[in-house]
This record gives structure tokens, sequence and C-alpha cells, in this order.
């Protein structure tokens, strides 16, 4: 039991040779309840409760506490593997456990029924603005310069979890820039990717690179095979040392073309033009699931399942062709757009160390967030400016999620065109910078604006809250960002695809 007055901040550190540790210094009566460390030099913040004399100083060995609050503070020798994977255009209404009806997912679901679901993870409406949020941790407002491109300034979570002493790996779709060497740029030991230095087909037949050198292939190989055979080499070489793997897949994206596992399967298929249907994303969904399962297979055959946080999510709404059917309706995919079905992604995190007992949380989660969440179950301090929440606490049993609003500015950028969007929302009410309001239960396609003058009490209220929010990012974008976006067309004058 903890008499607690006054909390203050006391900091331990400890020196890291070779793998071990020695405690340097303690300071106060303190008890620890998050730390942040760096492969050569480990310092504790202790959240420091000054108490009455009941309590003496404490002499913390290591990060190794017998307290209620001590699965926060993993020692440097159990962190653990992160493997993150994202689903190409993949809404929240596509998976089973989430009340999708349409597409078989198997592993989805019980890696939902046994690790953690979240229902409101929202996401950019589009691939690379995604992306972008995903690696850097930071709103598109702070970095996003066109689609195709991350600014080689940027600091992603690959390079922290080299800096940290993480093997890293990255393999599925790039669309971050076509320099060789952009993989280890960003971070990425190694990588196996699609769209990278080019853009040939990506399903049957398809053209991908490793580390940057071509692999061109004609026997009726399949990409996302190929990609999926990589990240579990990856794994497996890597199995006695921490790793992160960021595993963008390729599937389910367009063209919609048949798997391996499809019917009229043809493996002499060699462009992506040939044999699109949207009948065959279902069976597209059905073979991602596929390969997620057997990554978790992987991952338990080599016995490092149970200490391995394995994250799966979408990067964006499924393509406006494909019409599911989500709880009792019919749900049409709403890729590019800033409504729900653009935006809301399947969320599904396990990790059977920590998450013992199944759950399903409604905290609001975004694409921003996973950087710090990341970072702070692997022990790596976050850097300054990281607009991102961490979720981890309330993934190992904090009831209360760290957001009360999701912020977006997203433009697109594929063209000369300099249109953005920019909102902040909730689970029920949404505002654009235009003035626009919406209460999202009532009007999910946001036809109707409500009447600013004609609100309930409970609207008033999240409109002072939202409108509040929106304030914080008044100006904040550095006008320099779109000079080079400009700069860049005009230099180019080619247009971005996905
Ligand atoms: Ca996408």
């Amino acid at each position: 039991m903890w008499h607690s007055s006054r909390p203050r901040i006391a900091h331990v550190k400890f020196e890291v040779t070779k793998g071990k540790k020695q405690l340097c210094e303690v300071e106060g009566n303190s008890h620890a309840s998050y730390f942040q460390h760096s492969t050569k030099t480990l310092t504790c913040e202790l959240l420091t409760m000054v108490t009455n004399s009941l309590w003496t100083r404490y002499l913390i060995l290591g990060c190794i506490l017998v307290s209620p609050l001590s699965a926060a503070c993993p020692a440097a020798d159990s962190r653990p593997n992160v493997v993150l994977m994202m689903v190409d255009d993949f809404g929240y209404e596509c998976v089973g456990a989430n009340g999708g009806e349409s597409y078989p997912t198997p592993n989805l679901d019980r890696l939902a029924s046994t690790g953690m679901r979240f229902e409101h993870c929202h996401v950019q409406p589009l691939c690379t603005p995604t992306r972008v949020q995903l690696m850097t941790g930071k709103y598109n407002l702070r970095n996003y310069l066109w689609f195709g491109i991350l600014d080689r300034e940027a600091k992603t979570f690959g390079h922290l979890f080299q800096d940290a002493g993480y093997a890293t790996g990255i393999c599925g779709k790039w669309q971050l820039g076509h320099e060789i060497d952009a993989p280890q740029h960003f971070g990425f030991q190694e990588a196996y990717l699609w769209q990278h230095t080019r853009r040939p087909p990506r399903y049957i037949n398809p053209g991908l690179e490793h580390n940057g050198k071509e692999q061109d292939f004609d026997h009726g190989e399949y990409g996302p095979t190929l990609v999926n055979q990589f990240a579990k080499d990856f794994i497996s070489k890597h199995r006695d040392q921490e790793f992160f793997l960021y595993y963008p897949m390729i599937l389910t994206h367009d063209p919609f073309q048949p798997t391996p596992d499809s019917e009229d399967w043809d493996p002499s298929i060699k462009t992506e033009r040939e044999a699109r249907d949207v009948k065959h994303f279902g069976e597209m969904t059905t073979y991602m699931d596929k390969m997620v399962g057997e990554i978790d297979d992987h991952l338990r055959q080599l016995g490092i399942r149970d200490n391995t946080l394995l994250i799966i999510i979408g990067d964006n709404g499924t393509h406006p062709t494909v019409t599911s059917r989500f709880q009792g309706k019919e749900y049409q995919g709403g890729k590019g757009k800033t409504t729900n079905n653009g935006t809301h992604v399947p969320m599904i995190v396990s990790w059977p160390k920590l998450i013992t007992a199944p759950r399903v949380s409604d905290a609001l989660i975004s694409s921003t967030d996973f950087l710090p969440t990341i970072c702070e179950a692997a022990g790596i301090e976050v850097p300054q400016g990281i607009d991102g929440f961490s979720f981890y606490n309330h993934m190992l049993g904090n009831p209360t999620g760290p957001r009360k609003w999701l912020y977006t500015w997203y433009s697109r950028r594929q063209q000369l065109d300099l249109e953005v969007f920019e909102y902040v929302f909730d689970r029920q009410y949404k505002l654009y910078r235009n003035g626009d309001f919406f209460d999202l239960k009532d009007d999910f396609e946001q036809r109707n604006p409500l009447q600013l003058d004609a609100l309930s009490e409970s609207a008033k209220q999240a409109y002072a809250e939202l409108l509040a929010a929106l304030a914080t990012f008044d100006g904040a974008r550095d006008t320099s960002l779109d000079r080079r976006f400009i700069e860049s067309r005009a230099n180019s004058g080619s247009t971005s695809r996905e």
C-alpha cells in the first residue's frame, strides 16, 4: 500500500556495460513507475512518493522491482521483440472480430480473442500520409512533403530501435523514396521491398528489391509469399537477439487479382492489368490473414512468441469499390476520404507475456501513437517533438487510453494541389478547420454540418473542447515544407500513384 503525498521526480542512473547493469545513484524515497534508457546509459525517472516515516530509501538493483508497477519497467535483458504489421487499404469492417461478416479472418480473430482488440484506431485516409505518421510519430502537419516521399531529414522508429541495439528490418511496401539506400538511411538494416527503386507488379511474378538490389520473378511466384518468407527468415536469423520488424504488407491493395489459393490462380500473369476483379478482395484478405498466422506460428515455433509484441493495423480505409457486410449492414470502403470509412482501421495487439487476458479497448488511437508506444515497451527514450501518445500503460491494464481527441492534417499532394483537410474528432463529434461540425453517430457520411446556434448541451461542450484542441495547431505548419513541394512539382511535372 502506498502512502503518498506530493509526488516528485527522482533520477537513477544505470551504466550498461556489455549487457550488465550497475546501479550508480539513487535519490529519494522512490518507486519506479516509468523509465527510459538507451544502449549505453539507462536513466530511470522514478515517480517518488514523498511519504511519512514508514518509508525509507529504496535500494534498487537494476530495474527489478517488486511492486505493483514493476511491469512498466522492463529490464534491458528482457526487452521485447517488436513486429509491426500494417495491411494496405484494409478498413475496420473487414475483420471478423470487429463484426465483419464478408471474409474469413481466423488468425486475426484468434489474435484478437487472446490479445487486445482496439475499436477506435484512426489513421490517415491514404498510404503515404499514414506511413509518415507511423514511422515518425508526428502529424503530417509537421513533416509531410508529398506523396511517395519521406523527408530524408526525418527520424524514424527504425533509427530509434537501431540506436538502441535492436536488429531492424523492413519488408513489404516502401513508397517513400527511390534512393537505393533509403531503407538503411531510415534505420532499417535489412530490407525486402516492393515499390522501392521502381514500380513493377507486386503480386504475380513480382519485382522486388533486397537491400536495394533488384530481384525479378517470372516462374509464377507471388509477392506476398516471398515477402512473408523474408519476414520469417529475418525472425529466425535474429531469434537470439532483440529485433524490430516493420512489415507494411503488400496485400490487400488493388489490383484485385487471384492469390495462389484462388480457384482461378494463374501463374502466367505478368502485369497488374490482368484478371482484375473486385471479387478477389476477399481471397486476398484471407491470404493476408494466412500470412499473419504464419508469422505468429513461426514466432511460437522459435520459442520467442511470449515476449514478442505483435501489432496489426491497417494503413487506411478499404478501396471504395469494395462493399462489405459489417455488423448487419452494407459498408462501403472509403479510402481517400476523411469520413470514418476512410480512416477507421483494425488494430490488434498480441503480447502474451504482458497481455495475459483478452481485452477490448475503446481508446482513441492515432497512427502517431505507435512510435512512442513501442519505444516505451522497449525502454527506448522518445525524442522531443513527437505528437503521438504512448498507449503502453493502457495496453498493460490502465483502463483509460492516453487521448481525448484525435487530430488530422491531411493533404494528398499527388499532384500540384495544396488542398488541406484539418480536423479534430472524438468518438462522436468532428470539427473541421473550416468550421464544419458533425455528429458522426447521426451523420456517418458527414453530409449535414450541425447548426452551431442549435446545439445540444453535450454537443456544445464537445464543440468547445474540439475548438480548443484545434487552436493548439494554429499556424503550426512550417511554410518551407509547402515551398519544397511546389518547387518539386515545378521541377518534375509528374504525378504520383500508388
Ligand atoms: Ca493504403
